[in-house]
């Protein structure tokens, strides 16, 4: 039977493989509103990605083994507690400098015209924190930008006593050619709000958009919600999702393991104290009130839908 596929897709550094690595024992120890329906045969790009977890550490971006060639991923999973209809959750082979070139050139290619076209719903990462993360030229790097673009280094305070000064900007070229992440999180959102097919009963496609490392908010912003996280952090897209017409969007902040196991001793100390799976949360963005709740699977399921 062919099944609807709900797609994961994410910039670079966006946390999505160490997310995909969370849900494993999710699955296996059937805790959650999503179930996989049977393990995968090949599951080698998860594994090793969750052997970090297990052995208390994020699995790290630049792992090449865990992206780089790798096929489409896709597991077969239900809603529902496992009572749902049978859907695929995809994990195109799409790298982040793929999906930033379709953005620049407004081209598409064909594959994933058709992978977007035949599913019925999507999983958007986006990461705090994330030194990938594409901040617009504003004012003040715009001058500096300029005074370089002049040569004329006239406005530069020297202070350096004749050493060459360090210069904070990347070059010219990589920034010309840099996409705000802002952009592109629009750009991802206006394809999916175009090519994702309705739901089987005629309703809209359903879009999680998930903030990943909730945990490294600080805890004032954290207090207010992921929407009002999006409206601080991400304005443009914040904005966007606001006025999009068609898509049905929910915004979830998740925490995989509940923590920063990378620069949180603390936390990281009392880490294997618990089961994985007793770690985690999700906060879920609700119309007028924001809840956090401790399913990790929430954000697929909820764009699975019932
Ligand atoms: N503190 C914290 N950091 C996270 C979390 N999820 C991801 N990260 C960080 O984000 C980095 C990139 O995540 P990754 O899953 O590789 O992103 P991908 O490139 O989209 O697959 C990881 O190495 C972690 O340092 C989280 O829930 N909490
Ligand atoms: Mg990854």
């Amino acid at each position: 039977m062919e099944s609807k596929s709900i797609i994961l897709i994410g910039g670079p550094d966006s946390g999505k493989t160490n997310y995909l690595a969370r849900l494993w024992p999710s699955f296996q120890r059937k805790k959650g509103e999503l179930r996989a329906d049977k393990t995968p045969t090949d599951i080698s790009y998860v594994d090793s990605a969750v052997e970090h977890l297990m052995m208390g550490e994020f699995a790290p971006r630049s792992d090449r083994n865990l992206e780089v060639g790798r096929a489409d991923f896709s597991i077969d999973v239900r809603a529902g507690f496992g009572n749902g209809e049978l859907r695929s959750l995809m994990i195109p082979d799409i790298s982040g400098e793929l999906w930033t070139k379709a953005v620049a050139t407004s081209e598409i290619s064909t594959e994933w015209l058709n992978l977007l076209q035949e599913s019925e719903g999507a999983v958007l990462f986006v990461r705090h924190a994330s030194d990938q993360t594409i901040q617009p030229l504003d004012w003040v790097t715009a001058r500096s930008v300029l005074n370089l673009l002049s040569g004329d280094d006239s406005e530069i305070e020297d202070d350096t006593n004749g050493e060459p000064a360090d210069l904070a900007e990347p070059p010219i070229e990589s920034q010309e050619q840099a996409i705000p992440t802002q952009v592109l999180l629009c750009e991802l959102l206006r394809y999916l709000s175009t090519f994702l097919a309705d739901r089987a009963d005629g309703s809209a496609p359903k879009v999680s958009v998930v903030i990943a490392a909730w945990d490294m908010i600080g805890p004032e912003l954290r207090a207010e919600g992921p929407r009002k996280y999006l409206a601080q952090e991400f304005p443009l897209f914040a904005g966007r999702l606001a006025c999009e017409s068609r898509l049905s969007i929910k915004i979830f902040g998740t925490s995989i393991v509940g923590g920063d196991l990378n620069d949180d001793p603390d936390f990281k100390a009392t880490y294997f104290d618990r089961h994985i799976t007793d770690h985690g949360y999700v906060v879920v963005q609700e119309p007028d009130r924001v809840q956090t709740v401790d399913d990790i699977t929430l954000p697929i399921a909820w764009a699975i839908g019932t």
